[in-house]
Protein backbone atom coordinates (compact mmCIF):
# COMPACT_ATOMS: atom_id res chain seq x y z
CA UNK A 1 0.00 0.00 0.00
CA UNK A 2 1.44 3.42 -0.74
CA UNK A 3 2.36 5.48 2.42
CA UNK A 4 0.15 7.71 3.31
CA UNK A 5 -2.90 6.30 2.48
CA UNK A 6 -5.56 4.29 4.90
CA UNK A 7 -7.58 1.58 2.37
CA UNK A 8 -9.26 -0.22 5.15
CA UNK A 9 -12.01 -3.03 3.26
CA UNK A 10 -12.11 -5.79 6.13
CA UNK A 11 -13.19 -4.63 9.68
CA UNK A 12 -10.31 -2.80 11.13
CA UNK A 13 -7.78 -4.13 13.80
CA UNK A 14 -7.05 -2.23 16.71
CA UNK A 15 -3.56 -2.35 18.73
CA UNK A 16 -2.98 -1.63 21.93
CA UNK A 17 0.67 -1.59 23.59
CA UNK A 18 1.61 -1.49 27.19
CA UNK A 19 4.85 -0.14 28.12
CA UNK A 20 5.47 -1.79 31.65
CA UNK A 21 8.40 -1.69 33.75
CA UNK A 22 10.07 -5.18 32.92
CA UNK A 23 8.57 -5.04 29.20
CA UNK A 24 6.44 -4.06 26.13
CA UNK A 25 3.55 -5.66 25.01
CA UNK A 26 1.44 -5.58 21.99
CA UNK A 27 -1.76 -6.76 21.45
CA UNK A 28 -4.05 -7.00 18.49
CA UNK A 29 -8.22 -6.70 18.41
CA UNK A 30 -10.53 -8.03 15.60
CA UNK A 31 -13.62 -5.86 15.83
CA UNK A 32 -15.49 -7.44 13.23
CA UNK A 33 -19.03 -7.59 13.71
CA UNK A 34 -19.19 -5.24 16.72
CA UNK A 35 -17.49 -7.50 18.76
CA UNK A 36 -13.84 -7.19 20.23
CA UNK A 37 -11.66 -10.66 20.11
CA UNK A 38 -7.63 -11.15 20.66
CA UNK A 39 -5.92 -12.27 17.71
CA UNK A 40 -2.46 -11.66 18.42
CA UNK A 41 -0.22 -10.59 21.58
CA UNK A 42 3.76 -10.94 21.40
CA UNK A 43 5.90 -9.23 24.79
CA UNK A 44 9.30 -8.10 24.72
CA UNK A 45 11.12 -8.73 28.10
CA UNK A 46 13.64 -5.93 28.73
CA UNK A 47 16.33 -8.42 31.02
CA UNK A 48 15.96 -11.26 28.61
CA UNK A 49 14.98 -9.90 25.37
CA UNK A 50 17.49 -6.69 25.57
CA UNK A 51 20.33 -7.63 27.76
CA UNK A 52 22.77 -5.24 25.87
CA UNK A 53 20.76 -2.60 28.44
CA UNK A 54 21.95 -4.00 31.50
CA UNK A 55 18.85 -4.09 33.12
CA UNK A 56 17.36 -6.21 35.93
CA UNK A 57 13.70 -6.24 36.01
CA UNK A 58 13.68 -3.73 33.94
CA UNK A 59 15.69 -1.01 35.63
CA UNK A 60 19.20 -0.07 36.25
CA UNK A 61 20.87 -1.51 38.63
CA UNK A 62 22.26 1.06 41.38
CA UNK A 63 24.12 1.37 44.56
CA UNK A 64 21.54 3.46 46.51
CA UNK A 65 18.48 1.31 46.53
CA UNK A 66 16.08 4.81 46.70
CA UNK A 67 17.54 5.36 42.90
CA UNK A 68 15.18 3.56 40.11
CA UNK A 69 16.11 4.62 36.51
CA UNK A 70 15.73 3.05 33.35
CA UNK A 71 17.70 3.65 29.93
CA UNK A 72 15.14 4.80 27.07
CA UNK A 73 16.69 3.79 24.42
CA UNK A 74 15.83 0.34 25.36
CA UNK A 75 12.12 1.38 25.37
CA UNK A 76 13.00 3.00 21.93
CA UNK A 77 13.91 -0.42 20.40
CA UNK A 78 11.38 -2.72 21.98
CA UNK A 79 8.68 -0.70 20.21
CA UNK A 80 10.73 -0.96 16.96
CA UNK A 81 10.90 -5.01 18.07
CA UNK A 82 7.30 -5.02 19.01
CA UNK A 83 6.19 -3.65 15.68
CA UNK A 84 8.12 -5.89 13.96
CA UNK A 85 6.70 -8.99 15.57
CA UNK A 86 3.16 -7.98 14.18
CA UNK A 87 4.87 -7.40 11.05
CA UNK A 88 6.18 -10.74 10.37
CA UNK A 89 2.70 -12.22 12.92
CA UNK A 90 0.81 -13.21 8.90
CA UNK A 91 -2.57 -11.03 10.37
CA UNK A 92 -3.29 -8.97 7.48
CA UNK A 93 -1.54 -5.45 9.28
CA UNK A 94 -3.23 -2.85 6.34
CA UNK A 95 -6.49 -3.45 8.75
CA UNK A 96 -4.83 -1.89 11.84
CA UNK A 97 -6.93 1.05 12.13
CA UNK A 98 -5.54 2.68 15.18
CA UNK A 99 -3.38 2.42 17.89
CA UNK A 100 -3.02 3.84 21.60
CA UNK A 101 -0.79 2.60 24.58
CA UNK A 102 -0.20 2.49 28.27
CA UNK A 103 3.11 3.18 30.05
CA UNK A 104 4.01 2.72 33.67
CA UNK A 105 3.28 6.23 35.57
CA UNK A 106 5.41 8.80 36.78
CA UNK A 107 8.75 7.98 34.68
CA UNK A 108 10.38 10.99 32.76
CA UNK A 109 12.11 11.13 29.84
CA UNK A 110 14.53 14.19 28.85
CA UNK A 111 15.09 15.45 25.43
CA UNK A 112 16.54 18.05 23.68
CA UNK A 113 16.45 20.64 20.59
CA UNK A 114 17.26 17.79 18.24
CA UNK A 115 14.18 15.27 19.20
CA UNK A 116 11.49 17.48 16.79
CA UNK A 117 13.40 17.37 13.66
CA UNK A 118 14.76 13.96 14.56
CA UNK A 119 11.34 12.43 15.05
CA UNK A 120 10.67 14.38 11.74
CA UNK A 121 12.83 12.67 9.39
CA UNK A 122 13.23 9.26 10.94
CA UNK A 123 14.52 7.20 7.97
CA UNK A 124 12.92 3.55 7.48
CA UNK A 125 16.02 1.79 6.26
CA UNK A 126 17.80 2.36 9.62
CA UNK A 127 16.75 1.22 13.10
CA UNK A 128 14.64 3.68 15.52
CA UNK A 129 17.56 3.36 17.82
CA UNK A 130 20.25 4.23 16.23
CA UNK A 131 18.56 7.21 14.89
CA UNK A 132 17.21 8.32 18.42
CA UNK A 133 21.19 8.19 20.55
CA UNK A 134 21.45 11.90 20.16
CA UNK A 135 18.15 12.99 21.51
CA UNK A 136 18.28 13.02 25.11
CA UNK A 137 19.65 15.39 27.63
CA UNK A 138 19.39 13.18 29.88
CA UNK A 139 20.66 9.14 29.08
CA UNK A 140 18.40 7.53 31.90
CA UNK A 141 14.38 8.40 32.91
CA UNK A 142 13.51 7.80 36.61
CA UNK A 143 10.43 5.73 36.56
CA UNK A 144 7.38 5.23 39.54
CA UNK A 145 10.20 2.82 42.03
CA UNK A 146 12.31 5.80 42.49
CA UNK A 147 11.86 6.83 46.29
CA UNK A 148 14.89 9.39 46.57
CA UNK A 149 13.20 12.71 46.36
CA UNK A 150 11.97 12.67 49.84
CA UNK A 151 13.62 16.04 50.03
CA UNK A 152 11.85 17.54 47.20
CA UNK A 153 8.37 16.87 48.19
CA UNK A 154 9.08 18.51 51.10
CA UNK A 155 9.95 21.59 49.27
CA UNK A 156 7.04 21.09 46.58
CA UNK A 157 4.70 20.48 49.75
CA UNK A 158 6.45 23.83 51.61
CA UNK A 159 6.17 26.12 48.51
CA UNK A 160 2.36 25.58 48.18
CA UNK A 161 1.37 25.88 50.87
CA UNK A 162 1.25 21.90 52.53
CA UNK A 163 0.66 18.34 51.52
CA UNK A 164 -3.17 18.70 51.79
CA UNK A 165 -3.41 21.98 49.38
CA UNK A 166 -1.22 19.87 46.33
CA UNK A 167 -3.69 16.76 47.17
CA UNK A 168 -6.57 18.80 46.70
CA UNK A 169 -5.20 20.69 43.88
CA UNK A 170 -3.29 18.10 41.75
CA UNK A 171 -5.06 14.68 43.33
CA UNK A 172 -2.22 13.42 45.60
CA UNK A 173 -0.11 14.86 48.24
CA UNK A 174 3.60 15.04 46.85
CA UNK A 175 4.89 11.85 46.47
CA UNK A 176 8.63 10.84 45.52
CA UNK A 177 7.72 8.32 42.13
CA UNK A 178 5.49 11.43 41.10
CA UNK A 179 6.82 13.50 38.18
CA UNK A 180 7.01 17.23 39.86
CA UNK A 181 9.27 15.92 42.69
CA UNK A 182 11.58 13.93 40.55
CA UNK A 183 12.33 16.92 37.65
CA UNK A 184 12.86 19.40 40.84
CA UNK A 185 15.73 16.65 41.74
CA UNK A 186 17.01 16.77 37.98
CA UNK A 187 17.01 20.16 37.90
CA UNK A 188 19.28 20.92 41.51
CA UNK A 189 21.14 17.88 40.55
CA UNK A 190 22.23 19.07 37.18
CA UNK A 191 20.78 22.98 35.80
CA UNK A 192 23.09 23.06 32.86
CA UNK A 193 21.29 19.91 31.71
CA UNK A 194 17.85 20.71 32.47
CA UNK A 195 18.53 24.12 30.60
CA UNK A 196 19.15 21.89 27.47
CA UNK A 197 16.12 19.90 28.09
CA UNK A 198 13.40 21.20 25.50
CA UNK A 199 10.73 18.37 26.47
CA UNK A 200 10.06 16.73 29.39
CA UNK A 201 7.73 13.45 28.79
CA UNK A 202 6.13 11.14 30.40
CA UNK A 203 7.01 7.27 29.75
CA UNK A 204 3.15 7.33 27.41
CA UNK A 205 4.36 10.95 25.75
CA UNK A 206 7.68 9.93 24.83
CA UNK A 207 6.30 6.28 23.31
CA UNK A 208 3.50 8.09 21.81
CA UNK A 209 5.55 10.89 20.15
CA UNK A 210 7.41 8.36 18.23
CA UNK A 211 4.71 6.41 16.42
CA UNK A 212 3.55 9.48 15.26
CA UNK A 213 6.40 11.21 14.44
CA UNK A 214 6.03 14.20 16.27
CA UNK A 215 5.91 15.51 19.97
CA UNK A 216 2.84 13.86 20.80
CA UNK A 217 0.62 15.26 24.26
CA UNK A 218 -0.44 13.54 27.59
CA UNK A 219 -3.74 12.60 28.64
CA UNK A 220 -4.86 13.47 32.05
CA UNK A 221 -4.65 10.10 33.43
CA UNK A 222 -0.69 9.90 33.37
CA UNK A 223 -0.75 13.71 33.77
CA UNK A 224 -2.44 13.48 37.06
CA UNK A 225 0.42 11.49 38.04
CA UNK A 226 2.67 14.07 37.78
CA UNK A 227 1.35 16.37 41.31
CA UNK A 228 1.22 18.69 38.15
CA UNK A 229 -1.92 18.81 36.98
CA UNK A 230 -4.48 20.59 38.40
CA UNK A 231 -7.39 18.13 38.83
CA UNK A 232 -10.51 20.26 38.32
CA UNK A 233 -9.46 22.02 34.66
CA UNK A 234 -7.15 18.99 33.60
CA UNK A 235 -4.22 21.97 32.98
CA UNK A 236 -0.66 22.53 34.33
CA UNK A 237 -0.99 24.17 37.21
CA UNK A 238 1.02 27.06 37.38
CA UNK A 239 1.49 27.03 41.38
CA UNK A 240 2.75 23.16 40.70
CA UNK A 241 4.98 24.17 38.03
CA UNK A 242 6.51 26.89 39.67
CA UNK A 243 7.14 24.99 42.70
CA UNK A 244 8.85 22.06 40.70
CA UNK A 245 11.71 23.76 38.90
CA UNK A 246 11.65 26.78 36.50
CA UNK A 247 10.66 26.77 33.20
CA UNK A 248 8.71 24.01 33.24
CA UNK A 249 5.49 25.14 31.02
CA UNK A 250 7.58 25.39 28.05
CA UNK A 251 8.80 21.77 28.18
CA UNK A 252 5.68 20.06 29.31
CA UNK A 253 3.71 18.75 26.65
CA UNK A 254 -0.60 20.15 26.39
CA UNK A 255 -2.73 17.90 28.22
CA UNK A 256 -5.35 16.28 25.71
CA UNK A 257 -8.57 13.79 26.26
CA UNK A 258 -7.70 10.41 26.39
CA UNK A 259 -9.95 9.45 23.31
CA UNK A 260 -8.00 12.15 21.72
CA UNK A 261 -6.18 10.61 18.00
CA UNK A 262 -2.92 12.72 17.91
CA UNK A 263 -1.65 12.01 14.77
CA UNK A 264 -1.49 8.90 12.22
CA UNK A 265 1.70 6.64 12.12
CA UNK A 266 4.83 7.97 10.95
CA UNK A 267 6.17 7.04 7.60
CA UNK A 268 8.70 5.22 9.02
CA UNK A 269 6.59 2.91 10.43
CA UNK A 270 4.67 2.87 7.41
CA UNK A 271 7.58 1.97 5.05
CA UNK A 272 9.41 -0.45 7.34
CA UNK A 273 6.21 -2.33 8.30
CA UNK A 274 4.05 -2.00 5.68
CA UNK A 275 1.43 -0.25 8.07
CA UNK A 276 -1.20 2.38 7.28
CA UNK A 277 -1.62 5.49 7.99
CA UNK A 278 -3.45 4.32 11.38
CA UNK A 279 -4.70 6.83 14.02
CA UNK A 280 -2.22 7.22 16.99
CA UNK A 281 -4.39 7.31 20.02
CA UNK A 282 -3.21 9.55 23.05
CA UNK A 283 -1.30 7.10 25.83
CA UNK A 284 -2.38 6.64 29.11
CA UNK A 285 -1.03 5.03 32.30
CA UNK A 286 -1.22 1.95 33.20
CA UNK A 287 -3.54 1.47 35.85
CA UNK A 288 -6.54 4.34 33.92
CA UNK A 289 -5.74 1.47 30.67
CA UNK A 290 -6.40 -1.03 33.55
CA UNK A 291 -9.86 0.29 34.37
CA UNK A 292 -11.22 -0.57 31.20
CA UNK A 293 -9.19 -3.89 30.46
CA UNK A 294 -11.02 -4.91 33.54
CA UNK A 295 -14.43 -3.54 32.80
CA UNK A 296 -14.85 -1.00 34.90
CA UNK A 297 -16.40 1.83 33.36
CA UNK A 298 -19.35 3.27 35.58
CA UNK A 299 -19.16 3.78 39.15
CA UNK A 300 -20.52 1.33 41.39
CA UNK A 301 -17.51 -1.31 40.49
CA UNK A 302 -13.72 -1.46 41.63
CA UNK A 303 -11.17 -3.74 41.26
CA UNK A 304 -9.09 -5.38 43.33
CA UNK A 305 -5.71 -6.29 42.27
CA UNK A 306 -4.62 -8.95 44.47
CA UNK A 307 -0.72 -9.17 44.16
CA UNK A 308 2.87 -7.83 45.32
CA UNK A 309 0.82 -4.98 46.45
CA UNK A 310 -2.78 -5.10 46.93
CA UNK A 311 -4.41 -1.99 44.58
CA UNK A 312 -8.31 -0.98 44.91
CA UNK A 313 -9.17 1.22 41.95
CA UNK A 314 -12.24 2.38 40.51
CA UNK A 315 -14.20 4.92 38.60
CA UNK A 316 -15.79 8.44 40.14
CA UNK A 317 -18.04 10.11 38.62
CA UNK A 318 -17.64 13.04 40.93
CA UNK A 319 -13.51 13.77 41.79
CA UNK A 320 -13.22 13.37 45.93
CA UNK A 321 -9.86 14.16 47.50
CA UNK A 322 -8.25 11.14 50.04
CA UNK A 323 -8.27 13.72 52.87
CA UNK A 324 -6.14 11.36 54.87
CA UNK A 325 -3.58 11.91 51.74
CA UNK A 326 -2.63 8.31 51.48
CA UNK A 327 -4.92 7.48 47.77
CA UNK A 328 -4.70 9.10 44.88
CA UNK A 329 -7.15 10.99 41.92
CA UNK A 330 -6.31 10.17 38.63
CA UNK A 331 -7.97 10.90 35.26
CA UNK A 332 -9.80 8.07 33.92
CA UNK A 333 -9.89 7.60 30.21
CA UNK A 334 -14.10 7.57 30.30
CA UNK A 335 -13.25 11.52 31.11
CA UNK A 336 -14.29 10.37 34.30
CA UNK A 337 -11.78 10.56 37.55
CA UNK A 338 -11.05 7.40 38.99
CA UNK A 339 -9.63 6.69 43.12
CA UNK A 340 -6.73 4.43 43.35
CA UNK A 341 -4.98 2.92 47.07
CA UNK A 342 -2.05 1.38 47.14
CA UNK A 343 -1.25 -1.00 50.31
CA UNK A 344 2.50 -2.52 49.88
CA UNK A 345 1.66 -5.88 52.09
CA UNK A 346 -0.10 -7.86 49.74
CA UNK A 347 1.28 -11.30 48.69
CA UNK A 348 4.46 -10.91 50.39
CA UNK A 349 2.37 -11.05 53.71
CA UNK A 350 0.18 -13.96 52.95
CA UNK A 351 3.41 -15.67 52.11
CA UNK A 352 4.72 -14.79 55.08
CA UNK A 353 1.82 -15.81 57.38
CA UNK A 354 1.49 -18.54 55.17
CA UNK A 355 5.29 -19.69 55.63
CA UNK A 356 4.93 -19.46 59.44
CA UNK A 357 2.13 -21.39 60.12
CA UNK A 358 3.97 -24.22 57.12
CA UNK A 359 0.96 -24.53 55.47
CA UNK A 360 0.60 -24.65 51.93
CA UNK A 361 -1.87 -22.68 49.64
CA UNK A 362 -4.15 -25.82 49.44
CA UNK A 363 -3.98 -26.21 53.64
CA UNK A 364 -4.09 -21.95 53.75
CA UNK A 365 -7.36 -22.09 51.94
CA UNK A 366 -8.74 -25.06 54.22
CA UNK A 367 -7.49 -23.21 57.82
CA UNK A 368 -9.83 -20.45 56.12
CA UNK A 369 -12.67 -22.41 55.36
CA UNK A 370 -12.67 -23.97 58.94
CA UNK A 371 -12.65 -20.54 61.14
CA UNK A 372 -15.41 -18.37 61.83
CA UNK A 373 -15.83 -15.24 59.83
CA UNK A 374 -14.88 -12.37 62.32
CA UNK A 375 -12.22 -14.36 63.97
CA UNK A 376 -13.25 -14.74 67.48
CA UNK A 377 -12.48 -10.87 67.89
CA UNK A 378 -8.77 -11.80 66.89
CA UNK A 379 -7.15 -9.09 64.67
CA UNK A 380 -4.21 -8.51 63.12
CA UNK A 381 -1.96 -5.85 61.36
CA UNK A 382 0.07 -7.52 59.22
CA UNK A 383 3.37 -4.78 58.35
CA UNK A 384 6.08 -7.03 57.68
CA UNK A 385 7.40 -4.25 55.35
CA UNK A 386 6.88 -0.52 55.19
CA UNK A 387 2.93 0.10 54.73
CA UNK A 388 1.98 2.79 52.02
CA UNK A 389 -1.64 2.76 53.96
CA UNK A 390 -1.79 3.58 56.27
CA UNK A 391 1.59 4.99 56.42
CA UNK A 392 3.87 2.74 58.14
CA UNK A 393 7.68 3.20 57.84
CA UNK A 394 9.19 0.75 60.38
CA UNK A 395 7.60 -2.59 59.79
CA UNK A 396 6.11 -4.21 62.77
CA UNK A 397 3.52 -6.97 62.76
CA UNK A 398 0.89 -6.72 65.73
CA UNK A 399 -1.88 -9.46 67.57
CA UNK A 400 -4.83 -8.56 69.41
CA UNK A 401 -6.25 -11.52 71.14
CA UNK A 402 -3.80 -13.74 68.72
CA UNK A 403 -1.70 -16.54 69.77
CA UNK A 404 0.91 -16.53 67.27
CA UNK A 405 1.54 -20.13 67.37
CA UNK A 406 -2.42 -20.91 66.16
CA UNK A 407 -1.97 -21.41 62.46
CA UNK A 408 -5.63 -21.31 60.80
CA UNK A 409 -6.29 -18.25 62.72
CA UNK A 410 -3.99 -16.18 62.02
CA UNK A 411 -4.38 -17.43 57.98
CA UNK A 412 -7.82 -15.62 58.59
CA UNK A 413 -6.39 -13.15 60.26
CA UNK A 414 -3.80 -11.84 57.89
CA UNK A 415 -6.57 -12.14 55.08
CA UNK A 416 -9.59 -10.17 57.30
CA UNK A 417 -6.81 -7.21 57.92
CA UNK A 418 -5.78 -7.08 54.56
CA UNK A 419 -9.58 -7.00 53.13
CA UNK A 420 -10.89 -4.76 56.15
CA UNK A 421 -7.63 -1.83 55.72
CA UNK A 422 -8.36 -1.80 51.91
CA UNK A 423 -12.79 -1.32 52.88
CA UNK A 424 -11.62 1.14 55.66
CA UNK A 425 -9.34 3.08 53.17
CA UNK A 426 -11.38 3.64 50.09
CA UNK A 427 -13.85 4.94 52.14
CA UNK A 428 -12.62 8.69 50.83
CA UNK A 429 -13.62 7.60 47.46
CA UNK A 430 -17.31 8.26 48.31
CA UNK A 431 -17.72 5.14 46.38
CA UNK A 432 -21.19 2.73 47.16
CA UNK A 433 -19.33 -0.57 45.78
CA UNK A 434 -22.16 -2.72 45.01
CA UNK A 435 -19.22 -5.30 42.89
CA UNK A 436 -16.04 -6.14 42.71
CA UNK A 437 -13.46 -7.26 40.35
CA UNK A 438 -10.77 -9.40 41.45
CA UNK A 439 -7.22 -9.72 39.50
CA UNK A 440 -4.06 -10.71 40.57
CA UNK A 441 -2.35 -14.11 41.43
CA UNK A 442 -4.29 -14.24 44.94
CA UNK A 443 -7.78 -13.71 42.93
CA UNK A 444 -7.50 -17.18 42.04
CA UNK A 445 -8.29 -18.41 45.98
CA UNK A 446 -11.85 -18.28 46.35
CA UNK A 447 -11.97 -18.17 49.85
CA UNK A 448 -10.09 -15.58 49.91
CA UNK A 449 -12.73 -13.68 47.74
CA UNK A 450 -15.16 -14.82 49.80
CA UNK A 451 -13.80 -12.68 52.96
CA UNK A 452 -13.40 -9.48 50.66
CA UNK A 453 -16.94 -10.45 50.09
CA UNK A 454 -18.54 -10.44 53.19
CA UNK A 455 -16.18 -7.47 54.50
CA UNK A 456 -17.09 -5.22 51.30
CA UNK A 457 -20.93 -6.63 51.86
CA UNK A 458 -20.39 -6.80 47.79
CA UNK A 459 -20.53 -9.35 44.84
CA UNK A 460 -16.85 -10.21 43.90
CA UNK A 461 -16.04 -11.55 39.99
CA UNK A 462 -13.05 -13.16 38.99
CA UNK A 463 -11.43 -11.14 36.07
CA UNK A 464 -10.35 -13.45 32.76
CA UNK A 465 -7.67 -11.13 31.77
CA UNK A 466 -4.06 -11.63 31.62
CA UNK A 467 -2.69 -8.06 30.90
CA UNK A 468 -5.70 -5.81 31.64
CA UNK A 469 -3.71 -2.71 30.84
CA UNK A 470 -2.57 -4.02 27.28
CA UNK A 471 -6.25 -4.95 26.53
CA UNK A 472 -7.46 -0.99 27.69
CA UNK A 473 -4.91 0.17 25.73
CA UNK A 474 -6.37 -1.49 22.62
CA UNK A 475 -9.96 -1.12 23.30
CA UNK A 476 -9.30 2.74 23.93
CA UNK A 477 -8.04 2.17 20.31
CA UNK A 478 -11.06 0.70 19.07
CA UNK A 479 -13.37 3.55 20.93
CA UNK A 480 -11.06 6.97 20.18
CA UNK A 481 -11.23 5.76 15.99
CA UNK A 482 -15.27 4.98 16.43
CA UNK A 483 -15.37 8.28 18.09
CA UNK A 484 -12.97 10.26 15.26
CA UNK A 485 -15.14 8.94 12.29
CA UNK A 486 -18.63 10.29 13.88
CA UNK A 487 -19.57 6.76 15.43
CA UNK A 488 -19.53 6.94 19.58
CA UNK A 489 -19.62 3.83 21.01
CA UNK A 490 -20.31 2.79 24.46
CA UNK A 491 -17.96 1.93 26.91
CA UNK A 492 -20.09 -0.57 28.20
CA UNK A 493 -19.92 -1.79 24.79
CA UNK A 494 -16.36 -1.61 23.96
CA UNK A 495 -15.91 -3.89 26.77
CA UNK A 496 -18.83 -6.56 26.41
CA UNK A 497 -17.75 -10.10 25.80
CA UNK A 498 -14.12 -8.97 26.12
CA UNK A 499 -13.11 -7.02 29.25
CA UNK A 500 -16.02 -8.10 31.46
CA UNK A 501 -15.88 -10.48 34.74
CA UNK A 502 -16.83 -14.37 34.77
CA UNK A 503 -20.93 -13.80 35.74
CA UNK A 504 -20.61 -17.68 36.70
CA UNK A 505 -17.69 -16.70 38.63
CA UNK A 506 -19.35 -14.29 41.52
CA UNK A 507 -19.34 -14.87 45.20
CA UNK A 508 -22.42 -13.39 46.92
CA UNK A 509 -21.64 -11.72 50.18
CA UNK A 510 -23.71 -13.43 53.20
CA UNK A 511 -25.51 -11.09 55.53
CA UNK A 512 -25.04 -12.68 59.06
CA UNK A 513 -21.42 -12.50 57.73
CA UNK A 514 -21.34 -8.72 56.75
CA UNK A 515 -22.95 -7.71 60.07
CA UNK A 516 -20.03 -9.55 62.16
CA UNK A 517 -17.75 -7.40 59.59
CA UNK A 518 -19.43 -4.12 60.00
CA UNK A 519 -18.55 -4.05 63.82
CA UNK A 520 -14.96 -5.47 63.38
CA UNK A 521 -14.13 -2.88 60.52
CA UNK A 522 -14.31 -0.04 63.47
CA UNK A 523 -12.10 -2.15 65.85
CA UNK A 524 -9.98 -2.56 63.33
CA UNK A 525 -9.82 1.08 62.68
CA UNK A 526 -9.44 2.04 66.15
CA UNK A 527 -6.51 -0.41 66.77
CA UNK A 528 -5.04 0.80 63.66
CA UNK A 529 -5.04 4.25 65.01
CA UNK A 530 -3.42 3.19 68.17
CA UNK A 531 -0.21 1.36 66.19
CA UNK A 532 0.20 3.95 63.61
CA UNK A 533 -0.18 6.52 66.53
CA UNK A 534 2.49 4.95 69.24
CA UNK A 535 4.89 3.28 65.67
C1 LIG B 1 0.85 3.93 40.43
C2 LIG B 1 2.21 3.33 40.29
C3 LIG B 1 2.37 2.06 39.54
C4 LIG B 1 2.98 2.34 38.18
C5 LIG B 1 3.65 1.12 37.56
O1 LIG B 1 0.84 5.11 41.14
O2 LIG B 1 3.18 3.88 40.75
O3 LIG B 1 1.18 1.36 39.45
O4 LIG B 1 2.04 2.90 37.33
O5 LIG B 1 2.82 0.13 37.22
Amino acid sequence: MKPGSRQVTAPPLYLGLDASTQGLTLQALDVEGGAARLVFEHTISFDRDLPQYGTRHGVLPNGDARVVVAPPLMWVEALDRALAALASSGLDRTRVGAIAGSAQQHGSVYLNAAVEPTLAALDPRRPLVDQLAGVFSRAVAPVWLDASTSVECAEIASAMGGDLIVARLTGSRPFERFTAAQIRRFWKADPEAYARTTRIDLVSSFLASLLAGRGAPVDPGDASGTNLMELSSRRWSAAALAAAAPDLDAKLPPIVPSSTVVGTLAPYWQRRYGLPAADVVAWSGDNPCSLIGIGLVEEGRVGISLGTSDTLFGPMQTPRVDETMTGHVFGAPTGDDMGITVFSNGSLARERVRDACGFDWPAFSDALRRTPPGNGGALMLPWFVPEITPRVTAPAVHRLGLDPADGPRNARAVVEAQMMSMANHSRWMGVTIAAIHATGGAAANREILRIMADVFGADVYQVPVGNSACLGAALRAWHADARASGREIAWTDIVRGIAEPIAASRIRPVAANVRVYAALRERYARFEQTRVKSG
